[in-house]
């Protein structure tokens, strides 16, 4: 995941909230309510300020993101949080705290949204201390930690299977879900009657092993080659070299790659119509692919994730709305064509590859 290390300009406001609480100490009289302000977007925290007198404080907390948020303080045995907040909405939390330190963070995904970012701390002093206002200097401290290179190997392995169009086995799962898709509605509705996320499923054989990186602020890198042949006979050989990495609504792509992500299904993040799951790694890609041993294009859009099993033995039908508990192990390889290229020779125009026991390692960088 690439993430920029800037400090955003959001931060300005706590240094002038800081010098105006200087000059002005009546205004943090005990009695008097703190008022902070929390913007929650993808994929962070923003506070007005993230240091504060102790006593009483009201959050006034804004969703300026595209998907729900919520927004939780804990620390110190105190444990509160609003409730969902939808899209472009506001809540308020008004809280009693004693000195120390709290964590601040959205709590939607089984806390996921916070492993994407979507957590700063905030530090109550002594009402009255004179160091009462500077926030900044920890906030930035802490965003610098993140630019840390991961990289792991995967292997497809066990039966594979190649998914053709058909309906979506959970329609009335996602149909709520897909209330938040805007543009995209129509299309996914499409796709529940028939498109790539179906019980219609046929052995093939074939091979896929990658190498990923998540680079942090530099930039996500890929490698790796999948070869099968399809239901048709049909040869089919992927080369992946480079990351896709342009964010599109509902469906950001992380930087290319992310390790562990809880997505999908009903967290509103991708597709509903893949059941909700864990992933241990997640990757946006172009690839080279070739039909026969003929190229049929340099920009394949591909989708790969080893995922928590969301199948079952014997017939590979999907067998949860919510998979997110299973193991880790089914890798799936999504290839569509490039923007304005047509549709491959296949069923429905795409290339949908399970491998259903897979297998990964963490690599040394
Ligand atoms: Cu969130």
């Amino acid at each position: 995941m690439t993430r920029i290390p800037a400090v955003p300009l959001w931060n300005v406001a706590p240094i002038v909230a800081a010098a105006l609480a200087a000059v002005a100490p009546a205004f943090r009289s005990s009695g008097e309510t703190t008022a902070v302000t929390a913007r929650l977007s993808e994929w962070k925290v923003e506070l007005s300020t993230g240091r504060i007198p102790a006593g009483a404080v009201t959050f006034t907390v804004t969703n300026a993101g595209t998907i729900p948020h919520a927004f939780e303080v804990e620390g110190r045995g105190l444990e509160q949080e609003t409730p969902i907040i939808q899209p472009g909405g506001t809540a308020t939390l008004t809280l009693s705290l004693a000195p120390g330190t709290y964590e601040v963070y959205c709590p939607v995904g089984e806390d996921s949204h916070k492993k994407l970012g979507m957590e700063t701390r905030l530090t109550v002093v002594q009402a009255g201390s004179a160091d009462a206002g500077y926030g900044a200097t920890a906030d930035r401290e802490q965003r610098a930690t993140s630019a840390q290179t991961q990289a792991t190997a995967v292997t497809g392995g066990g039966d594979v299977i190649q998914i053709l169009p058909g309906p979506f086995p959970f329609p009335d799962s996602a149909a709520p879900i897909l209330k938040a898709f805007g543009d995209e509605r129509e299309g996914l509705e499409s796709q529940i009657k028939n498109g790539p996320y179906s019980n219609n499923v046929t052995a093939i054989s074939g091979t896929f092993s990658f190498r990923a990186w998540d680079k942090g602020a530099v930039r996500d890198s890929v490698d790796g080659v999948a070869e099968f042949t399809t239901q048709d006979g049909a040869r089919w050989k992927l080369v992946m070299d480079r990351v896709q990495t342009k964010d599109v609504p509902h469906h950001p792509r992380f930087g290319g790659v992310i390790f562990g992500l809880y997505y999908h299904g009903v967290t509103q993040v991708h597709t509903p119509l893949v059941p909700t799951i864990n992933s241990a790694v997640a990757l946006w890609a172009f690839g080279h692919l070739y039909r026969n041993d003929a190229l049929v294009t340099n920009n394949a859009m591909v989708h790969v994730m080893l995922l928590s099993r969301t199948r079952r033995d014997g017939d590979y039908a999907l067998t949860c709305w919510d998979c997110s508990k299973n193991k880790i192990e089914e890798l799936q390889l999504q290839i569509l064509p490039g923007p304005g290229e047509p549709k491959f020779d296949a069923p429905g125009g795409f290339l949908f590859v399970n491998w259903e026991r897979s297998t990964f390692s963490r690599l040394g960088t």
